[in-house]
């Protein structure tokens, strides 16, 4: 149900901010996890790291229609992507169906956040095309930590 409602979330802030841009109708709502099978995301900006996320599959939604080469999260291209089982909704473990899994690399991320406070909780937006133009696009969150 939590899940549920995030996503009606998600889907109605996806769209507000894709229409002013003229993208909007036909945009593909994808299932974005952002660290699978962790609920709570959290983001240490001072990572060095990389932030792996999802797009994760499902019984009526093949992710391999989806062109990795034009996946940005937060206009960020990935360092690399997989077809992958992963995770399943609602933060669960691999569900029998394949996943599009990229890796970001953090610092780039966080440059796009601008400013952020500890214990933050912010939308990161994932956009791209299916194979053949259609846009699409998700969102999930993340707890920014910020140790000072
Ligand atoms: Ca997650
Ligand atoms: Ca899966």
């Amino acid at each position: 149900m939590m899940r549920l409602l995030k996503l009606t979330v998600a889907l109605g802030l996806v769209v507000a901010v894709l229409i002013p841009a003229g993208v909007a109708l036909s945009v593909v709502l994808a299932d974005v996890d952002i660290k699978p099978m962790s609920c709570s995301n959290p983001l240490n900006v001072n990572s060095k790291g990389v932030l792996p996320v999802a797009i994760l599959g499902g019984e009526l939604w093949d992710v391999t229609v989806v062109d990795p080469a034009t996946v940005e999260l937060e206009g960020v291209a990935p360092l690399g992507w997989a077809l992958e089982d992963v995770a399943g909704p609602g933060c669960s473990g691999p569900d029998g169906y394949l996943d599009l899994t990229l890796k970001f690399e953090t610092q780039e991320i966080v440059e796009e956040l601008g400013a952020v406070n500890d214990g933050d909780v912010v939308f990161l937006y994932l956009t791209g095309n299916l194979f053949g133009g259609a846009p699409m696009g998700g969102a999930d969150e993340v707890w920014i930590i910020k140790k000072t």
